[in-house]
């Protein structure tokens, strides 16, 4: 697989509208995200718009969407590739719709987030949904992403780094990073060790997007997460139910490789 094209640290979105589910799954494992164009449609799109409409973030655990959001956790476009990378039998353990309009002075300043990975072994806040030690985040963009407007932010390569080499901050790693303009209805998947960062909007406009995430049935969180609630598990489809249940269960095992018992 050939490296990524880049102009001006973009990196080129063509190079990803023709690629097969197997080589999305080849890019991915080189690259450590891929992006998978037209994931959701415009009509999704403005039915999400209307869903969300006065809740400009929130986390699926505190309020469980409507359908098209609910959609998403079974796009077929995404599982496909979800569950080439990462085995059959997947969980789905979080998601956040998001607008970003409250950005931080430091992000505001810096044009992006820090950089950072996703992975969070020791959660500084009792959350122990991101500490699986294997899972993918997928982020759905719903605007276009422009180099002023919030931009995606990824470190090609990054999630082969060792865990540690971070030393204080992951910002070290950002002179490698390129921005990934998606197009609304793409996603990009990352992988939980890719170093990424999202670019604040000049505008100052919204930028909506969901970020669901997924991770093998093995991989199981550090510390206990709460369950989907039973009424929701209960009314889901089989396709859904088989994503939602069991979020506790696997095996746990730390950043260096090592089982945890429970
Ligand atoms: O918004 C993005 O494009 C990335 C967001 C992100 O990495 C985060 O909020 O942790």
């Amino acid at each position: 697989m050939s490296s990524p094209v880049t102009t001006n640290n973009v990196l080129d979105r063509s190079i990803f509208t023709t690629l097969s589910v197997e080589q999305q799954r080849e890019y991915y494992s080189e690259y450590g995200f891929v992006l998978l164009p037209e994931v959701v449609s415009p009509v999704q799109i403005t039915e999400i718009a209307n869903e969300a409409a006065g809740s400009p973030r929130y986390d699926f655990i505190d309020r469980w969407p409507g359908p098209a959001l609910e959609a998403i956790i079974t796009n077929p476009k995404l599982l496909a590739a979800l569950r080439l990378c990462y085995g059959e039998d997947i969980r789905f353990f979080k998601a956040v719709y998001e607008e970003w309009r409250d950005q931080t002075e430091d992000n505001r300043q810096r044009g992006r987030q820090r950089m950072h990975r996703d992975y969070t072994p020791i959660p500084k806040n009792g959350d122990y949904r991101n500490s699986c030690a294997s899972w993918g985040n997928v982020g759905c963009y719903l605007i276009d992403l422009e180099v002023d407007e919030g931009p995606l932010w990824v470190v090609p390569g990054s999630h082969k780094i060792a865990w540690g080499a971070q030393g204080d901050s992951w910002e070290q790693f950002a002179g490698g990073a390129r921005m990934v303009l998606a197009k609304a209805g793409d996603a990009v998947m990352f992988h939980n060790l890719t170093i990424h960062a999202g670019g604040i909007m000049r505008s100052g406009k919204p930028r909506p997007s969901v970020f669901p995430s997924f991770r093998p049935a093995w991989a199981a969180p550090l510390g206990t997460v709460p369950e989907w609630p039973k009424a929701i598990v209960d009314q889901a489809s089989p396709a859904l139910r088989r994503l939602l249940a069991g979020q506790n269960d696997g095996v746990r095992v730390d950043a260096y490789g090592i089982i945890q018992h429970h």
